[in-house]
């Protein structure tokens, strides 16, 4: 079989930060001496009081603890905005692009920032934020999200983002989580011509041991809400009241900069911890490397600052950098397939970085959609959430960037804070669905996933670790140490364990197969098989639930769902429609169950465990490939589920 690959073209490594031998010497400086590389690179962020030790990391189980940079001192917000006044105070910091087009969009300058953020850090003390305390954030995409992240970066206080997706249970349990005091939000959101109603949702949120919580309020559509009394602030009343001068806060390198909740294998979602100085350091030199970011060009992630690759590739790096970040309220099919493309030659993007998922929807649609645009802008285009398959490459190099734009397929997870394997684009000769080699100073390593051997030969199959620290890495989860250790630094010793199951070909290069453990890559965002169950089973017509991942054409993986009703209650299509509903309204949209099948029984071994290899071959309707099924419980269970599969039962 021959491969294609495309390697960089002469004119785009000519101008690139990264070339090919750059890329080998500095990769080799970075694992060689690790401190003094990031000795250097730290230098592109501005310190308060310089740091004198660079890294002090142990990934031994049990005594886990990652430090880097520990004895300076910075600001967040400050690095992402006050240093660029002196020199570009006039140029746009982000452009706000609306979700209904026939809006206008806002350039808002590093000047204008400045102030807002100011404003915003001034209100949040007047409403009792002090250092180190949490703020939720759950706003739609619109300029105050910003805002209100460096706020407190500028106060110290950390922020922990909700999608605003998520239902009011999910946020009542972050809230919760982090013991917040304030929660941010908007009266409703548009996106794609509808609307969410965000304070609503905060309201049932707060209804019960959250009930003195405060709320901030942004008003977006005017749209009447219900109004706590004494708890509940409208932002524009409250930013009239303070000055826009609130001087940044001096903090160290290791304290919290943000709370993300993320989920995992088991139980509810874990809240991934990251630093300030080792995060900012990292999101603003792989936002600049990886995306081959210049000086005056238009950067566009499509993320929401909802996941962690709005965090880095929206605000974070981009502002770090100094660049101009383009942040859509949107959908990438509203009014119509063509919007992405539209807002590319509206605001003349340079890079332009999505989902393999959203990638897939619009190819779905035809070229028409992307062929009346002017894309002559477009320099660059990558990837992130998940794999992306050679069809959606292909396309997206042949239509989109029109054969003359590199992809950058990058790997990465919340955990790790930015891109940890990535093409360079002026370096790296890309393969399409290849994340290709490890950005400076990331050790990836492949593992044999029974034994945890490391498989030295160049040629490997296994799951996906890392042997040494990163600046971006996280810390710890909020508030549980032992469960981050648990999780990726108990089974494989030695090692950050990613979740994912991975290839090295000949040539070194890395490609990512997806998650080893149960968690399930629905459009490029992560859900709990664990998750889903136990919003299953809280519904009182449910006994048992088991949920596995299964191909979907768009979204990557769906979520196929088997239950066990009560005894007496009748398998109807109604009672399937509400069970999906149910699942909805506890978690969030993104959650909801694609396919429900009904399950007298679930194969178990005889210790009780449910044997998910199983359901997820029938899941994928692959009946002969079930393996051994002489340790279940009871053998026949399978044979009948594989009858209602067939049956579509
Ligand atoms: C940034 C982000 C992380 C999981 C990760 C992996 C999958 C992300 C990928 C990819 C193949 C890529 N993933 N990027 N798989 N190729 N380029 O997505 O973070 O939401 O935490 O998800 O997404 O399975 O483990 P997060």
């Amino acid at each position: 079989m021959t491969e294609t690959t495309y390697p960089p073209s002469a004119d785009f490594k000519a101008k690139a930060h990264i070339d090919a031998d750059t890329y080998a010497s500095m990769y080799k400086a970075s694992v060689d001496d690790p401190d003094a590389f990031w000795a250097d690179h730290a230098k592109r962020i501005d310190w308060i009081k310089p740091f004198t030790k660079v890294k002090d990391v142990n990934f031994k189980f049990g005594e886990v603890s990652i430090k880097w940079f520990e004895d300076g001192t910075l600001n967040v917000a400050a690095n992402c905005v006050d240093r660029h006044l002196a020199t570009r105070a006039d140029q746009t910091a982000i452009i706000w692009e609306p979700d209904d087009p026939k809006d206008d969009a806002l350039h808002i300058t590093y000047r204008d920032l400045h102030e807002q953020v100011g404003r915003m850090a001034n209100v949040l003390k007047s409403l009792g934020i002090k250092r180190g305390d949490r703020v939720v954030i759950y706003l739609p995409m619109i300029p105050e999200a910003a805002y209100a992240m460096l706020a407190c970066a500028r106060i110290g206080a950390i922020h922990s983002i909700v999608f605003a997706g998520f239902s009011p249970d999910a946020l009542g349990a972050r809230v919760n989580g982090c013991d917040a005091k304030l929660v941010i939000t908007a009266d409703t959101a548009p996106r794609g011509g509808r609307k969410t109603k965000l304070k609503d949702n905060v309201n049932q949120a707060l209804l019960h041991d959250t009930d003195d919580v405060k709320c901030l309020v942004v008003r977006r559509t005017g749209d009447q809400v219900a109004w706590r009394r004494d708890l509940d602030f409208w932002w524009h009343e409250e930013a009239e009241k303070v000055s826009a001068d609130c001087p940044p806060e001096e903090m160290n390198a290791e304290d919290p900069l943000f709370i993300l909740y993320t989920s995992g294998s088991t139980g509810q979602p874990k809240g991934v911890v990251h630093s300030s100085g080792g995060y900012l350091v990292f999101a603003a030199m792989t936002q600049q490397y990886t995306f081959d970011y210049h000086d005056g060009d238009i950067f566009w992630c499509t993320a929401d600052v909802g996941w962690v690759t709005g965090h880095s590739y929206i605000i974070y790096g981009p502002l770090a950098n100094g660049a101009t970040t383009l942040m859509f309220e949107g959908v990438p099919t509203y009014p119509d397939a063509g919007r992405f493309w539209a807002v590319c030659e509206k605001h003349r993007v340079n890079q332009f970085y999505t989902a393999p998922t959203a990638l897939r929807a619009l190819m779905g649609q035809g070229n028409s959609f992307v062929e009346g645009y002017d894309l002559s802008s477009l320099k660059l285009l990558g990837t992130v959430g998940e794999p992306i398959n050679p069809e959606a490459w292909n396309w997206y190099n042949d239509v989109v960037g029109q054969g003359r734009c590199p992809i950058v397929d990058t790997w990465w997870q919340t955990e790790t804070g930015g891109h940890l394997i990535t093409p360079l684009p002026g370096a790296t000769a890309t393969k399409p669905g290849s994340a290709t080699l490890p950005f400076f100073g990331v050790q990836p390593v492949v593992l044999e996933t029974e034994s945890g051997k490391e498989i030295t030969e160049t040629e490997a199959s296994g799951v996906l670790a890392i042997k040494d620290s990163w600046p971006g890495q996280m810390r710890t989860v909020w508030g549980d140490h032992d469960r981050f250790q648990a999780t990726y630094f108990q089974q494989y010793k030695g090692y950050y364990f990613s979740g994912d199951g991975c290839r090295r070909d000949a040539d070194g290069y890395y490609w990512i197969t997806g998650r080893v453990d149960d968690v399930i890559n629905v459009s490029g965002h992560r859900m709990g098989t664990a998750e889903v169950e136990s919003a299953l089973v809280a519904h009182a017509k449910v006994a048992e639930a088991a949920v596995v991942g299964y191909p979907h054409d768009i979204k990557g993986q769906g979520i196929y769902a088997y239950v066990t009703l009560m005894t007496g209650e009748d398998p109807t299509e109604e009672l399937r429609k509400e069970l999906s509903d149910w699942v909805r309204h506890e978690i969030g949209p993104i959650a909801k169950p694609d396919l429900i099948q009904w399950a007298p029984g679930l194969p178990k071994t005889r210790s009780g465990k449910i044997m998910r290899r199983i359901l997820r071959k029938i899941a994928e309707n692959e009946f002969d490939a079930l393996g051994d099924t002489s340790t279940l419980a009871d053998p026949s269970v399978v044979d009948q589920l594989i009858e209602n599969r067939m049956n579509k039962g």
